[in-house]
């Protein structure tokens, strides 16, 4: 079963010679994670066996008859309820042979053997052995196992007939990657682990403004107007009314357990943020527009410029993650020094900060800490490594750097890099090849 799953979805393609230390990783997460096969015995939850446990169909030969009852004399030939059967390891009253779970308790049931279970065993809402293991959706259809896999129509979607679609923007979190297309009104989603696209998300129109939040598992969106909405990720991807501004949403981004909205009401414009009722937790005028923002999760902290202000400035909010309330907010002490330019970059530790400009920033004091010099896309892996892109004609090169930020290793790949993602350890590369877009 593994083996045809492997060959199912094929080999990714991770850029293991420079993607320090991924690699290793990719070549693991590659199989798709069939639960028999990661566990390892020692593994297993200690046995409780089942009071539940079905006795022998067959009456205990020793059993007295009904005709003379002897109530002060158990039987000590009665079978022990507590004692599981001898084939039956996870003592769920399934046979070891026929259990497609043999050390999970809480699932012996795939029907298709795609290594999604039918469904839950009496008692149980979720795996004991594998925490990301999920009932299957279609459990006779071994290609489809997802929730993110089923279709507006409620079909398992084909992947093989993904369009060519032009990308806007990015986001990524809890093992996919999300990808927005203006033109074409839909999100599409990319699941790193599967190494495959999963269902689109269909928009009513263009959003104006759309962010992705990792705590939520939610899209948030806006049309252009004061309502913002969002797309719940965790059930069949169903879009619902979040909350309002007073004017049309002009900023949208997630903030840890919270989300900031930004319109142009009050005095110069206003910061919302929003928990995730949609309640109001704080509200903050004399606020400009930015065309970026950056959370940084460590500091609670969020990065903005003041876009159409003279000079331009890196400025920050930083929001209570249990209060959601705005605790305080600065600039950096420079005026029009240095050039301001997105992206804003924050680096896996949270330490620093880096723009467009090449300029990295302290992140706590804002202060000018060095340059690494023009870039095209910038990103920080999980080891906290910075990798710097720059786009010739047909190819582009991917910079990885030490923790001085010389350059020590350089990768060229043919195509135009869309974006580079840090994301579960690894770091994918998203390029138009020969006009399709090119995962891996
Ligand atoms: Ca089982
Ligand atoms: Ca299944
Ligand atoms: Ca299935």
């Amino acid at each position: 079963m593994d083996a045809s799953l492997m060959k199912k979805f094929g080999v990714v393609l991770l850029l293991a010679l420079f993607l320090g230390g991924c690699g290793a990783d990719g070549s693991e997460t590659d199989a798709p994670g069939v639960p028999e096969e990661e566990q390892s015995p020692e593994e297993q939850s200690p046995e409780e066996p089942s009071p539940k446990e079905p006795s022998p169909e067959e009456p205990s030969p020793e059993e007295p008859s009904p005709e003379e009852p002897s109530p002060e004399e158990p039987s000590p030939e009665e079978p022990s309820p507590e004692e599981p059967g001898i084939d039956d390891s996870d003592a769920d009253g399934v046979e070891d042979s026929v259990d497609a779970y043999p050390m999970d308790p809480a699932a012996s049931l795939d029907s298709d053997g795609d290594g999604f279970p039918d469904e839950w065993n009496e008692g149980y809402t979720n795996s004991l052995i594998d925490t990301e293991l999920s009932l299957d959706p279609f459990p006779h259809n071994p290609e489809c196992f997802l929730i993110e896999q089923i279709d507006v129509s409620g079909e398992c979607y084909d992947a093989s007939t993904m369009p060519a679609f032009t990308p806007t923007s990015f986001f990524s979190g809890n093992d996919f990657i999300y990808i927005y297309s203006a033109s074409r009104k839909a999100v599409y989603r990319w699941s790193v682990t599967w190494n495959q696209y999963v269902a689109p998300v269909y928009l009513d129109d263009a959003a104006e403004a759309i962010t992705y939040s990792e705590a939520h598992h939610r899209i948030y969106l806006s049309y252009g107007d004061n309502q913002i909405h969002f797309i719940d990720l965790t059930d069949n991807a169903g879009q619902y009314e979040f909350t309002q501004t007073t004017a049309a949403v002009s900023g949208l981004v997630a903030a840890g357990n919270y989300v900031l909205a930004h319109d142009s009401s009050g005095a110069w414009g206003s910061h919302y943020i929003f928990d995730v009722t949609g309640y109001r937790t704080d509200y903050k005028e004399w606020r400009q527009f930015s065309s970026v923002y950056s959370w940084n999760s460590e500091l609670s902290r969020l990065y903005h410029f003041q876009d159409g202000f003279s000079p331009n400035d890196l400025l920050y909010e930083d929001i209570n993650q249990a209060t959601g309330l705005i605790t305080a907010s600065g600039d950096s002490p420079y005026h029009g020094d240095y050039s301001i330019q997105a992206p804003i970059v924050v680096s896996d530790d949270g330490r620093l900060v880096l723009l467009g400009s090449g300029d990295l920033y302290d992140a706590e004091s804002l202060t000018w800490e060095g340059s690494v010099g023009s870039f095209g896309f910038a990103v920080w892996t999980s080891d906290n490594e910075l990798l710097t892109t720059e786009q010739s004609a047909g190819a582009f090169k991917i910079f990885r750097r030490n923790d001085e930020f010389r350059v020590v290793e350089v990768a060229t790949l043919p195509g135009i890099l869309l974006d580079i993602i840090s994301i579960n350890g690894k770091t994918i590369v998203v390029r138009n090849v020969s006009n399709s877009i090119l995962i891996s």
